[in-house]
C-alpha cells in the first residue's frame, strides 16, 4: 500500500515542480506606433508588437523569464531594465546601456534571460537615455503561490499611474540639458494617466476585497492616490510584503509600487471616483489650464453616474517610513562600509544645469562598466579604472553597506538602487540639512525595505543593505530628467565574484550589440587595455564654471546673447527696408 501511494504521489510532486519553475517567453518587437491617451494630442509612441500600452509581463516566483527583444525603432537604440528584480547571478541582464550592456542598435536583437526568484509588483522600462517616457514602460507582476496575504483578498487589479508629455523625449531633453535652460527647469507633463488612459472604469462587485497593485511608471511626477469612500490597507511596497497598514491617501513617487487592499461596499447604490493627482510642488511653473489629476471609477453599477471627484483640501499622505516588513528582517546595526552622497544641482561651463553627487555629474564610460569588470582581472577592485565621471564605489562581498544621501537641493527626489531592496533606516523632514548621527534619533528595529525611496527637499536619507548580490548596480534618482542631468552613481559589488560568475558567459547577442554600436568591450572606462590607470580619452562632463559664476549670471548671459541677436536682426531688417 505504501509503495503504491508513493508511486501515485511522485508524479504530482514532480508536476508541481514543473508548474512552479516554468520558462516564460516573450517576443517583443519594439517599434513606433501612434497613440492619444489623454484625448488631446496624437503622437508617436514606442510600442511592442504594434501595441501601446505595452503588455504586462507576468510570471510566477521561480520562473525562468526569456524576453527576446527586436529593435525595430529605426532611429533610436533601446534596452530593457526590469525594475526591482535582483538579477542574482545575472547582472548582465539588468538593462542600463553602457553599464551592464551595450544599447541595442536599430535592427538588432537581444535576449534577456534570467530567473525570477522574488514575488511582488515590479515594472520594466527602457534604460537608455530618457527613452521610457515615450512609451516603453509597463507593469511586471510576479505571482506568489505562498503569498502571506492571499486569504485577505478575492481579486487583484493592476493600476499603473503615469505622467504624459505631448512632445517627444529627444526634443525635451535637448532643451532640458542646454544653455537655454540654465536653471534646470524640468518639462512639465501635459497630463496624468492611469493604465495609460483616462476615465478608467474598474468593475467592482459588492462585498469583495480587491488587491490593487499600483505602479508609478511615470517620468517625473509623483502622484497622490486615493479612493473616494474607501480605505486602503497597504500590504506591499516595491516587492516587500508589509504588515497591513491603513491609509486614506498614498504618495507614490516615480518608480514606486504600492499594493493596497480595498474592500468594496456591500451595496451597488453608487459608483466611486479614484484619483491620481500629480504633485505640483515638483513643477517649477504650473502651466495655466494644466489638469494635473487623472480620474477613474470603482464601478458598482454601470447604469449609475460616474461622480466628479471632490476637491481635496490638503494632501496628507500616508508615511511609508513606518511600514514593517512581514519577514521581520532586523535592522543591520553594524555598518562595514559607508557611502556618502551629497546631492546638488549646478551649472557647468557649457551653461547647462547638471545634477551632482559629491561634485561629480555622471557621464557614461566608453566601455560598459560590467565589461570593464570582466576584462581587467584583479584590477577590477580598483575604483580608479571605472572613470572620472561615473561616481563609482567598489564593494566587498557580504558587508553591510550604508548610503547616506544629503539632498542639498530644494527638490524632492525618489532614489532607486538596482539589484537590492534597502532598509530605510532614517529619513529627515524637509530642510533638515545634512545627516547628523548625533541628532537623527533611533533607527527602527525592523525598518521598511523598498527599492525606491523619497528624499525630502534639503533633507537626508540613510539606507542600508548587505552586499550579497555581485553585480554592477546603478543608484540614481528616478526622475528621468535627473538621470539625464547626471544624478547617477555606480555600485560595483564584489567584482571578482562577478568575474567568476560571468567571465566568458556574456551571450553572443550582447557582444554583437557592442560591435553594432562600435562600443569597445575591454579595458578601463576609456577603453585603455594596457595602462588601466590611464583614462586619457575617456568621456568627461563639461568643465566647471569660474568661481562666483552663478546660474543667474548664465541667465543674464543667455539673455544678453539673445538680445544681441535680436538687435542685429532688427538692424538687418531695418537695413533691408531702406
Ligand atoms: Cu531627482
Amino acid at each position: 500500500m505504501a509503495i503504491s501511494l508513493s508511486n501515485f504521489l511522485l508524479p504530482i510532486s514532480s508536476l508541481l515542480t514543473i508548474v512552479r519553475c516554468a520558462t516564460v517567453t516573450y517576443d517583443f518587437d519594439v517599434s513606433w506606433t501612434y497613440a492619444n491617451p489623454d484625448g488631446l494630442y496624437n503622437r508617436p509612441v514606442i510600442g511592442i508588437n504594434g501595441q501601446w500600452p505595452i503588455p504586462t509581463i507576468r510570471v510566477t516566483k521561480g520562473d525562468q523569464l526569456v524576453v527576446n527583444v527586436k529593435n525595430s525603432l529605426g532611429n533610436e537604440t533601446t534596452s530593457l531594465h526590469f525594475h526591482g528584480l535582483y538579477m542574482n547571478g545575472s547582472t548582465h541582464m539588468d538593462g542600463p546601456d553602457q553599464v551592464t550592456q551595450c544599447a541595442i542598435q536599430p535592427g538588432g536583437s537581444f535576449t534577456y534571460n534570467f530567473t525570477v526568484d522574488q514575488p511582488g509588483t515590479y515594472w520594466y522600462h527602457s534604460h537608455v537615455r530618457g527613452q521610457y517616457p515615450d512609451g516603453l514602460r509597463g507593469a511586471f507582476i510576479v505571482d506568489d503561490p505562498d503569498d502571506p496575504h492571499k486569504d485577505l483578498y478575492d481579486e487583484e487589479i493592476v493600476l499603473t499611474f503615469s505622467d504624459w508629455y505631448h512632445d517627444m523625449m529627444p526634443n525635451l531633453l535637448a532643451f532640458f540639458v542646454s544653455v537655454a535652460n540654465p536653471s534646470g527647469a524640468e518639462p512639465v507633463p501635459q497630463s496624468a494617466l492611469v493604465n495609460e488612459t483616462q476615465n478608467l472604469q474598474v468593475k467592482i462587485e459588492p462585498g469583495k476585497t480587491y488587491k490593487f497593485r499600483m505602479v508609478n511608471i511615470g517620468a517625473f511626477a509623483a502622484q497622490y492616490v486615493w479612493f473616494e469612500g474607501h480605505t486602503m490597507r497597504v500590504i506591499e511596497v516595491d516587492g516587500v510584503y508589509t504588515e497591513p497598514a491603513e491609509a486614506s491617501m498614498i504618495y507614490m513617487t516615480a518608480a514606486q509600487r504600492w499594493s493596497v487592499l480595498v474592500t468594496a461596499k456591500n451595496s451597488s447604490d453608487a459608483n466611486f471616483a479614484f484619483v491620481g493627482a500629480m504633485d505640483q510642488d515638483l513643477f517649477d511653473v504650473v502651466p495655466e489650464g494644466l489638469n494635473s489629476n487623472v480620474t477613474g471609477w470603482l464601478v458598482y453599477d454601470e447604469g449609475k453616474e460616474m461622480p466628479t471627484p471632490q476637491e481635496v483640501e490638503a494632501f496628507e499622505p500616508f508615511d511609508d517610513f513606518g511600514l514593517v516588513p512581514v519577514d521581520g528582517e532586523e535592522l543591520y546595526d553594524h555598518v562595514d562600509h559607508t557611502i556618502q552622497l551629497d546631492l546638488k544641482m549646478d551649472n557647468l561651463d557649457d551653461g547647462a544645469n547638471y545634477a551632482f553627487f559629491n561634485d561629480i555629474t555622471y557621464v557614461h564610460p566608453k566601455v560598459p562598466t560590467l565589461y570593464t569588470v570582466l576584462s581587467t582581472g584583479e584590477n577590477a577592485t580598483n575604483p580608479a579604472i571605472y572613470g572620472s565621471n561615473t561616481n563609482q564605489f567598489v564593494l566587498e562581498a557580504n558587508q553591510v553597506v550604508e548610503i547616506i544621501l544629503n539632498n542639498d537641493d530644494p527638490g524632492k527626489h525618489p532614489f532607486h538602487l538596482h539589484g537590492h531592496a534597502f532598509q530605510v533606516v532614517s529619513r529627515s523632514e524637509d530642510e533638515a540639512g545634512f545627516y547628523d548621527a548625533a541628532t537623527a534619533g533611533d533607527f527602527p528595529q525592523r525598518p521598511m525595505r523598498r527599492d525606491t525611496v523619497l528624499v525630502h527637499p534639503n533633507g537626508n536619507i540613510v539606507l542600508r543593505f548587505r552586499s550579497d548580490n555581485p553585480g554592477v548596480w546603478l543608484f540614481h534618482c528616478h526622475i528621468e530628467w535627473h538621470v539625464a542631468s547626471g544624478l547617477v552613481a555606480t555600485i560595483i559589488e564584489s567584482p571578482l565574484d562577478i568575474q567568476s560568475q560571468l567571465q566568458g558567459k556574456i551571450p553572443q547577442d550582447h557582444l554583437q550589440a557592442c560591435k553594432d554600436g562600435n562600443v569597445p568591450m575591454e579595458g578601463n572606462a576609456a577603453g585603455n587595455t594596457v595602462d588601466l590607470e590611464d583614462l586619457s580619452g575617456e568621456n568627461r562632463s563639461p568643465g566647471t564654471l569660474p568661481e562666483g559664476f552663478t546660474a543667474r549670471g548664465i541667465v543674464a548671459l543667455v539673455f544678453s546673447i539673445l538680445s544681441a541677436f535680436l538687435g542685429m536682426a532688427v538692424i538687418a531688417w531695418y537695413g533691408l527696408k531702406i
